[in-house]
């Protein structure tokens, strides 16, 4: 790759930025440029040899699996999807904070039409997530793939239900949806090439350690 000595770290815009800024801070990084301001893909830092690359929050781990970036951050969300194939996730940081659930439309009986062991079509970006999860319930399910506007789908019968994050529960309120069910709570992880933690490890190391403690010091 062409960042051959230093260390490249893959970060997604919004929360995941904000929220990773004080960690970075903590191991004595600071980005030279702004995300939000900047088109700026490759992003300087104060240290010459770390560089932040911008990507989509779905994309973090395969940056990171390919080691085209040596560590990233990416949502518990994101990893289960990916499956985690040549990703070390040392920590979990505890930042960008909400559960995965299901919701329906207010008025909808879930709990019924499980009971009667109604074939249930769902709605989501999360289909592994979606999959295990009414796999485990024994609910049978038609899962159609969708990319975003999940709230969608049951207002306009495309899906029974959706599997989505919810923080504060806001959308799924001004969309007239429900939580049904909540699948489990999600957080964000630092993740790491699997081969940069062998051959980077004095430099990769000092900054691991700082997230931990800075994580630790905010829990
Ligand atoms: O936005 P884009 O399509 O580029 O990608 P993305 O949505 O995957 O990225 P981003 O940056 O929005 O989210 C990055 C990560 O933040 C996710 O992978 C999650 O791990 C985490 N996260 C934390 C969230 C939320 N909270 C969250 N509330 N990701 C998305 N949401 C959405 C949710 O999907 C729903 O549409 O916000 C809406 C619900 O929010 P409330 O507050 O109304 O309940
Ligand atoms: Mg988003």
């Amino acid at each position: 790759m062409s960042n051959q000595t230093g260390i490249t770290l893959a970060l997604s815009k919004g929360r995941i930025f904000e929220e990773t800024l004080p960690l970075l801070a903590a191991a004595g990084i600071v980005p030279t440029d702004d995300p939000e301001k900047s088109r700026k893909l490759i992003i300087g830092t104060n240290r010459p040899d770390v560089r932040i690359v911008i990507v989509r929050a779905t994309d973090a781990p395969t940056y990171v699996q390919y080691g085209a970036a040596d560590m990233g951050i990416a949502g518990k969300d994101v990893l289960i999807e990916h499956g985690g194939a040549g990703l070390y996730q040392p920590l979990d940081l505890k930042i960008a904070c909400c559960r995965m659930s299901v919701a329906v439309q207010a008025g909808f009986d879930y709990a019924a039409a499980v009971k009667r062991g109604a074939r249930l079509r769902i709605a989501t970006k999360y289909i592994q997530t979606a999959r295990e999860h009414f796999a485990a319930k024994g609910v049978h399910v038609d899962l159609i793939k969708l990319y975003g506007s999940m709230e969608l789908a049951p207002l306009v019968g495309l899906a029974d239900a959706i599997v989505d994050l919810v923080s504060t529960g806001g959308t799924l309120k001004a969309n007239n949806l429900v939580e049904v069910e909540d699948i489990m709570p999600i957080s964000s992880r630092l993740i790491v090439n699997q081969a940069s933690m062998k051959t980077k490890h004095a430099q990769l190391q000092p900054i691991l350690e700082a997230f931990e403690a800075a994580v630790e010091a905010t829990a």
